[in-house]
This record gives structure tokens, sequence and C-alpha cells, in this order.
């Protein structure tokens, strides 16, 4: 549910066009809102929580385009891949890695997941703790909660926000993140904060704005709650030849649980079976002997099988584009 911030950086490129005219709220704004604060009231919290939160609140109608223009996003896996993993910001992972080396062990060592991956979710998330967004939280939730299209899921964000700000997580002034709400240096959304956020150095509060031990904390416990296994990595690129690829087809099913890019591979099977229809290793030598199962996904380029690690990386954010890059990024990283 987050929305990497670099991804407008890309949409300006792309034309819109052939979408349906967006669906526009039924009401005016200061109506809705006025309705809002009541609902606050209702709920419990108190005057001054919603005075310092929702009173006054605009519309950002940057939020509304950006949120627009997401649902067209069309680009090659290629391209949104280099535009995030150069060789520089691998360096400056592997840099950070060196940096910050004892408290990535004491990460890794609490919450079973190898530092490779926290430091890829970073980076591919706010470029190592760097853009943040410097959107206010509370004004970016209500635009996207006043707008129909996905109105339920950011009205129960909104209330989550409210929630972090009344328990004394954050001051609501100070609270900033992207366009669509995702805050600090995980971009946690105000429900995986209030599910997910560690304080991992200890000084009472959940900082995923200022701490970068609590972030990368953060980041490992998402992952932890979300059943990572660090006996295990994510999975591989693989080559699929054309006699591979009908086979496949014949002798395969989609998956049917899950996010939409969990429904948009196949089952998981055993790499054994995969290497009997054919797949094998990117350079050509056959798949490790192994009944560890694996599930296809396939770009427009490149075809990957996944073991069960890397659902976790699609709970952070289901895509395969992104979740392919931060494990891209993770291995490059190691
Ligand atoms: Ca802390």
């Amino acid at each position: 549910m987050r929305a990497g911030l670099l991804l407008s950086v890309l949409l300006l490129a792309i034309p819109a066009g052939g979408q349906e005219p967006p669906v526009e709220p039924s009401q005016p704004f200061d109506v809705w809102l006025r309705e809002l604060v009541a609902e606050a009231h209702d709920r419990g919290y108190s005057e001054s929580i919603v005075n310092d939160t929702l009173a006054g609140l605009e519309p950002l109608s940057r939020v509304i385009t950006n949120d627009r223009a997401q649902a067209e996003l069309v680009v090659g896996f290629e391209r949104y891949y280099r535009a995030r993993v150069t060789r520089p910001f691998v360096r400056r992972g592997r840099e950070l890695a060196r940096q910050h080396r004892t408290l990535l062990a004491r990460i890794e060592n609490k919450y079973e997941v190898q530092r490779r991956f926290l430091l890829a979710i970073w980076g591919i998330e706010t470029r190592y703790g760097r853009v943040t967004g410097n959107v206010p939280v509370f004004q970016a939730l209500a635009t996207l909660a006043w707008e129909p299209r996905r109105s339920l899921f950011f009205r129960g964000e909104l209330f989550d926000a409210l929630t972090m700000v009344s328990r004394g997580h954050i001051e609501a002034s100070t609270m900033t993140g992207s366009w669509a709400g995702a805050m600090g240096q995980p971009q946690f959304m105000p429900s995986s904060y209030l599910k997910y956020a560690e304080d991992f150095d200890g000084d009472g509060r959940r900082d995923i704005w200022r701490s970068t031990g609590d972030a990368l904390a953060s980041i490992a416990n998402y992952l932890e709650e979300w059943n990572w296994d660090d006996e295990f990595t994510w999975g591989r690129e693989v080559r699929v030849t054309p006699a591979a690829r009908a086979r496949i087809a014949q002798e395969t099913t989609r998956r049917a649980d899950g996010c939409y890019a969990m429904r948009n591979m196949t089952a998981r099977i055993p790499l054994d079976d995969w290497q009997q229809m054919g797949v094998r290793r990117i350079d050509g030598r056959p798949l490790p002997t192994s009944d560890v199962k694996a599930g296809l996904v396939d770009t427009d380029t490149r075809s990957f099988l996944v073991y069960e690690n890397y659902d976790a990386i699609l709970r952070y954010n289901c895509a395969h584009y992104y979740a392919l890059t931060v494990a891209l990024l993770a291995d490059q990283i190691r």
C-alpha cells in the first residue's frame, strides 16, 4: 500500500489517455470534513487532538493528481529497475552496511531477517532514509479519504493516524510523509505503524522518522511478522525456454490466494518439478536439487522462481516490480 516516492518522477513522462474519467467526490470537501470531525468525536478522540489534526484541513490537488496517475502506470521492468538500482546506489547500500554493521547485526539477531533485505527495502522506499516525503500526513490522508477511488481504505488510515497522535507517538505538526500517507524511513502507513513500528534504540519512542535503529528494526519486524525465514533467501532469476514455457502452461496452475500480485504468479511447486519442465538457472546450469517450493513470476523481459520469503516483500508492497527490485538490490548489496 506504499507508493514509491520515485514513481512520480517516472510518471511525468507517461501520457494519460484511454482511461475512464475519474469519479468525483460526492460532497464538497468542507461538508465531508465536518462529518469526519463529528465521527472523530463520536469515536472518542479528544477535542484538542481533533483540533490539532483535522480542523481547517484543505484537500491537496497534487495528491489527487498523483493518485490518479498511479493507476495508469505502464513501464517495462527494466526501465523501472534501472531508474532505481544504479551502481552508486548499490555502493551506497554497501557503505551503509559497513557503517551500521553493529546495529544491523543486533537487528538481524533479534528478528532473524538477513540485513541485506532491510537495507534494500530502506533503499527503495526512501533512498536509505534520505527522502521520506514532506507532505503533511493528515492533509494527504484526508484528501484520499474524500476522493472516492479508495476512500474506505484511507478513512481507516486517517483514524489510525489520529490514534498515533492520541497515543503520543508523534506530534501532528511534524507528521509528514509521501503523497499517499506513507511515513518515515520505512514508509509505513498509519495502520502498519500501529502494528509493526519498533522502539529499537530504547528511548521510549517508535521514531521511524529520525532513528535509524527504529526504522530498520521496524522493517525487520514487519518481515518477521509476515513469516520471513532466514534459513532461506527470496528466489532467483531463471531461464525459461519456449519448450519449457509450453509445459508450464499445461502443468502449472495460477495462485488463487493473496493480494493482486500474488494471484499473478504460479502456485508454488518443488524446484525439482521446475527442473523437470526445463527451467534452468539464468546461466543455463541446472536448478539446485531440492524439494523447496517456488512460484514462477514473469515480467515483460525476465523470469524468476520465488520462495515463500518473497511473499513477505509483497506484503510490504504488493507489486512484482517493487518486490523484484528489492530482491535484486539485496543480492547486489550482499
Ligand atoms: Ca526509539
